[in-house]
């Protein structure tokens, strides 16, 4: 049944539940705000660090602390959802609903790539939704600790050169393009599929001396052929592996051997849509569509993209165990 969000011109399809519609508003109203945002940049003073470090020692820049007000504010406001795990706050946030068990838990990262923002280089907003497990009404991280699998829906939107939403569920990988003129969003892709080709691959090559022989193993097999682009910014690598065909890394070194994606609102959320559009991700070892949280802020290495190319790694690594 397809379904009308406010926002979107074009109507939502694969998605069987009216409910989760105020959740998408909340996230298309908030995308709109963020776009605005990023897009005049310098001009609003939108892009400077604030000088303090979040729970993962990174430095929080403004855009960040607007991303995460804007969504915090605009799903409080929604009343259906009752949770949010966010990359910018310590612990899970709660919001008052009328039936927990009717409501959806939210994982998000406001702005992903905020490093980037000052040099104009793509940034994202990365979001993943769970609907309430049936007449569990606690309120605790283990509405969170799911597997990617469990997604109602997920997605990103990416504010570069145009602003888009891509958005996934069980039925299609979809995308819309923010008519800045009429601020909405309008459907311009409307089955995504990882295309066979496989002709980019994205890892940050600088830290080749850190990765172990059998991560070493892989890069060295996976580049032949293939170009390497590396923008420092995982929506926009991953979204050119999406649309053109490649596949992303970010395996973990002997510094951090978990790697520095965390699991639950950036790779979790990217095997769904990965999943969804035919292409496949693992950390290594085992699908990360399928890998079941240990805690809301956990890291993992992930690979994720190509099915193919996937299949080729992990062989690589079993053989290499
Ligand atoms: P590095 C941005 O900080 C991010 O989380 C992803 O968007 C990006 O792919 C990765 O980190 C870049 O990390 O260590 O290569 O700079």
């Amino acid at each position: 049944m397809p379904l009308i969000i406010e926002g979107i011109k074009s109507p939502i399809e694969g998605v069987d539940d009216a409910s989760l519609a105020p959740v998408l508003e909340a996230i298309v109203a908030a995308a709109k705000l963020i776009s605005n945002n990023v897009q005049n940049g310098a001009l609003i003073e939108r892009l400077d660090s604030e000088g303090v470090r979040n729970v993962h020692g990174e430095l929080v820049h403004t855009l960040d602390t607007l991303g995460t007000n804007t969504f915090v504010e605009f799903f409080k406001d929604t009343q259906v959802v009752a949770g949010l795990v966010c990359e910018e706050l310590e612990t899970e946030t709660f919001f008052n609903v009328e039936d927990i068990s009717e409501s959806y838990f939210c994982v998000l990262d406001p702005i992903d790539g905020t490093s980037n923002a000052d040099i104009a280089i793509t940034i994202g907003s990365i979001f993943g939704i769970f609907k309430g497990t049936n007449g569990d009404s606690t309120l605790d991280a283990t509405q969170f600790l799911r597997p990617a699998k469990d997604f109602v829906a997920a997605g990103y939107v990416l504010y570069g050169s145009s602003t888009l939403l891509i958005l996934a569920t069980p039925m299609k990988v979809q995308e819309f393009t923010l008519d800045i003129a009429k601020m909405e969003f309008v459907c311009t892709r409307s089955s995504l599929s990882i295309p066979v080709e496989c002709p980019y691959y994205s890892v940050n090559q600088g830290y080749e001396d850190f990765w172990e022989d059998n991560i070493k193993d892989v890069v060295h097999s996976i580049k032949k052929g293939r170009s390497l682009r590396y923008v420092g910014s995982l929506v926009s690598d991953f979204h050119r592996d999406l649309i053109r065909g490649g596949v992303y890394l970010y395996p973990g070194d002997v510094n951090n051997p978990e790697g520095k994606i965390r699991l639950l609102y950036e790779a979790a959320v990217m095997s769904y849509i990965a999943h969804y559009a035919g292409g496949s991700s693992t950390n290594g070892y085992t699908s990360i569509f399928d890998l079941q949280p240990k805690s809301i802020h956990q890291r993992t290495p992930i690979f994720v993209g190509n099915s193919n190319v996937i299949e080729q790694i992990e062989s690589i690594l079993r053989d290499n165990t």
